[in-house]
């Protein structure tokens, strides 16, 4: 092996790496709003981590209960036997989540708790003696992370493409709900678009209610782009699915604690899924950790046979890992305590003005946002791969200290819930800066 061998062996995810080596970007610490990079730079992170750490890094609160809980109790058999902090953090959740989403399945990533969601959801109709209900729908655009089911159920071709053959044959895709000519610069939620749920009864027309387990949505789709659900969309959704004996799953991997101003996006569109997906704000990423919520009657459907018997023949070695609840019960606290959630809806206006504020800067052809999740797309530039002007985006935005993210030619924005005007500031700044420094 040589040096460069050696120092190269990291094969990054979701990574240009080839044109990573040539100019790293490595982090080395992180306190409070900054990173501070290998060679000494501070950054300002504008995203949250990864849509992580919305309380910023380093907790004090949360990095002194994971200090406490790896010595107290470092690990603990998972399977007909618990951990006393995932009991508390199971029991937190179901209480902080609307109507009677009551049960908690643990996992250690959102694409694990997706895939354990459409388990949930085949095994539901199964018991109910209806395995029939077997295909899932998902959305074109959509992003459920990376395991086969959230592929498959996924609707981002570069994601797909190499996997096609292999992906669930039962799955099928929503339309998804962007509009350019209709929804351009829109703030918030599009008034244009709720007709477009009526695209679940060309699937029921085609494939029969009595084959369908569940459609899966993100509240706001995050990865393609930040896509605000049109006005009365998700309610039309709900109304379809119940018409049909459908699940309804939320994937709220992103928008769950606060970055849609309130606890779940199912909070703030005033709406019941029948499961729900978290991940990232959990545990503000200090720990991977997800988890299913889910309704009562589903948790109970399942509930059958001999006692003794297991029920649910799905878990994970780290399902409920005690350090990851015990900076869940961290996390919990610190966003109930510093009022995380109510902040964030107050510093939305001040996002989206800042956000806006851009329009009309070269190559611009789109701002969307809710909550405190931004998206500004630019065209794609002439002649070079889909993504390169993005691409170049973020890391001009990073040399010049600032931390954004690119999905594609789609800048996106996910600054912490207790951001101040001086931050926001700090960051539309620098990315106009970019923009205007940009081919
Ligand atoms: N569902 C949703 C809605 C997500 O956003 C996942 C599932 C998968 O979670 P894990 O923990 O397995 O990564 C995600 C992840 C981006 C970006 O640039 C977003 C995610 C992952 C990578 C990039 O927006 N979200």
């Amino acid at each position: 092996m040589t040096a460069t061998d050696y120092e190269q062996a990291f094969w990054l995810p979701y990574t240009a790496n080839r044109a990573f080596w040539k100019s790293p970007r490595v982090i080395q610490s992180a306190q409070g709003h900054h990173y501070t990079t290998a060679a000494g730079d501070r950054l300002l992170d504008g995203f949250s981590g990864l849509w992580t750490s919305g309380l910023g890094h380093c907790h004090p609160r949360i990095v002194a209960a994971v200090q406490s809980q790896v010595a107290e109790l470092d690990y603990s058999l998972g399977f007909q036997a618990t951990n006393d902090k995932a009991i508390e953090l199971a029991g937190q959740l179901a209480a902080l989540a609307p109507g009677d989403l009551n049960r908690v399945f643990f996992t250690n990533s959102g694409s694990e708790a997706v895939d354990t969601a459409l388990k949930i959801a085949l095994a539901y109709h199964h018991a109910r003696g209806e395995g029939h209900r077997s295909r899932l729908i998902g959305r074109e655009r959509a992003y459920h992370g990376v395991n086969f089911g959230g592929l498959s159920v996924g609707g981002i071709g570069a994601n797909r493409k190499a996997f096609s053959a292999c992906l669930l044959p039962g799955a099928a895709h929503l339309r998804h709900t962007y509009e350019r000519s209709q929804m351009a610069y829109c703030r918030g939620q599009p008034a244009w678009g709720a007709h477009l749920a009526d695209d679940l009864e060309r699937l029921v027309l085609l494939h029969d209610a009595s084959n369908i387990a569940a459609v899966i949505v993100e509240p706001v789709a995050g990865s393609t782009g930040v896509l605000v659900p049109p006005v009365g969309y998700l309610q039309r959704l709900r109304e379809l699915c119940d018409r049909y004996g459908i699940l309804l799953i939320f994937d709220e991997v992103i928008t769950a604690f606060g970055r849609v101003g309130a606890a779940f996006a199912a909070e703030r569109f005033e709406l019941l899924p029948d499961i729900l997906t978290v991940a990232k704000g959990i545990t503000n990423g200090v720990i991977p950790m997800g988890g299913v919520l889910v309704r009562e009657g589903i948790y109970q459907a399942l509930m059958q046979g001999p006692e003794e018997m297991v029920e649910f023949f799905h878990g994970y070695t780290y399902s409920g890992h005690p350090v990851a609840a015990a900076a869940g019960l961290a996390t919990l606290a610190a966003y109930e305590e510093e009022g995380s959630f109510e902040q964030a809806r107050a510093i939305e206006s001040l996002f989206e003005e800042g956000l806006h504020s851009l329009q009309g800067e070269p190559n611009v052809i789109d701002i969307r946002n809710i909550g405190l999740m931004g998206g500004l797309e630019l065209a794609p530039r002439d002649g070079a791969p889909v993504g390169a002007r993005g691409f170049d985006a973020f890391r001009d935005c990073f040399e010049s200290g600032v931390v954004i993210r690119n999905g594609g030619d789609t800048l996106q924005f996910s600054p912490f819930l207790n951001s101040t005007g001086d931050e926001l500031e700090r960051i539309f700044d620098c990315v106009r800066g970019a923009l205007r420094r940009l081919r």
